[in-house]
């Protein structure tokens, strides 16, 4: 079964306080475009067949709507990770709850009091994960992230003078990396292919917002024609073979955060219990 194929989606509203104290806000936000954005972007994720568990609204923590952060999961186990800013530490207490108790996945935490990691900087492709090394998460949440999934590779990845891995490189359907043509997306690609175990192909929007796209049940999440039209007409172009979706996102753009960073897709399989 592909790696790409979901049950589930977490996602969390966007309080009031994102409006002002998100961090990282280059232009002002507007908070009634930034909702109606995101209940697009959670109504797409109820086309595609996704059970979609909304959480509400945290007003004490202004990035709340950026749950990818929060949590790594994969092939049934939720790693809980240690975001790097003091404003987003708590932001996990929440969703830990969530995997437990309403998914009832196995949770695994992260002992080491100096490992930070974001799940912004985690790339799974399917087979393998890269991780980035950025200001946001250091060698000993990468070391984390490879012993809570030790089935699978696992690869630091130094990123520069971006918030995340993920802002400048993601994958848009199997062994495939859409990756902005931005110099430091050129080097990660370069680090990435160097270091992989597997193979990939690439595709190069000039856009490096319009690089983060979600693939999910043989649908690509991007960036809308009206948003960015050049890198929206390649991926036209390019992955015709996808059904293809585009979603405006400027207002969470102001606060850094892109299309995967506002969901954690998760798929749960049915387990048979007792069947002797
Ligand atoms: C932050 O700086 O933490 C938020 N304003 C944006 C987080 C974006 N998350 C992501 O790319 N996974």
């Amino acid at each position: 079964m592909s790696a790409f194929r979901y049950t589930h989606a977490i996602v969390c509203r966007i309080p009031d306080s994102y409006k002002s104290n998100a961090l990282g806000i280059t232009s002002p936000i507007d908070l009634a475009k930034a909702r109606k954005q995101h209940e697009s972007y959670v109504a797409a994720l109820r086309e595609i067949g996704l059970d979609v568990i909304e959480l509400p609204a945290d007003e004490t923590h202004p990035d709340c709507v950026f749950v990818e952060d929060t949590a790594v999961v994969c092939n049934g186990t939720a790693l809980i990770t240690r975001p790097c800013h003091p404003s987003r530490e708590k932001e996990v207490d929440y969703m830990r709850t969530i995997l437990k108790n309403e998914l009832e996945l196995p949770v695994v935490e992260i002992s080491d009091k100096s490992a930070t990691l974001e799940g912004g900087d985690v790339l799974f492709t399917g087979k393998e994960f890269f991780v980035g090394l950025s200001n946001r998460t250091n060698e000993a949440g990468a070391c984390a992230l490879a012993s809570a999934f030790p089935e699978f590779p696992c690869t630091p990845i130094k990123i520069d003078n971006h918030l995340h891995l993920k802002s400048m490189l993601t994958m848009a359907g199997p062994d495939v990396i859409c990756v902005a043509s931005a110099p430091e997306a050129k080097d990660a690609l370069k680090r990435i292919e160097r270091e992989a175990t597997f193979r990939y192909q690439t595709v190069t929007l000039p856009d490096t917002y319009a690089s983060n796209v979600v693939f999910a049940n043989g649908v690509l999440l991007h960036r809308s024609g009206d948003e960015y039209p050049e890198s929206a007409k390649i991926l036209e172009e390019k992955l015709s073979h996808w059904t293809l979706k585009g979603m405006d996102f400027s207002e969470m753009e102001k606060a850094d955060g892109c299309l995967s960073c506002c969901s954690i897709l998760i798929r749960k399989t049915r387990h048979l219990k007792n069947i002797m």
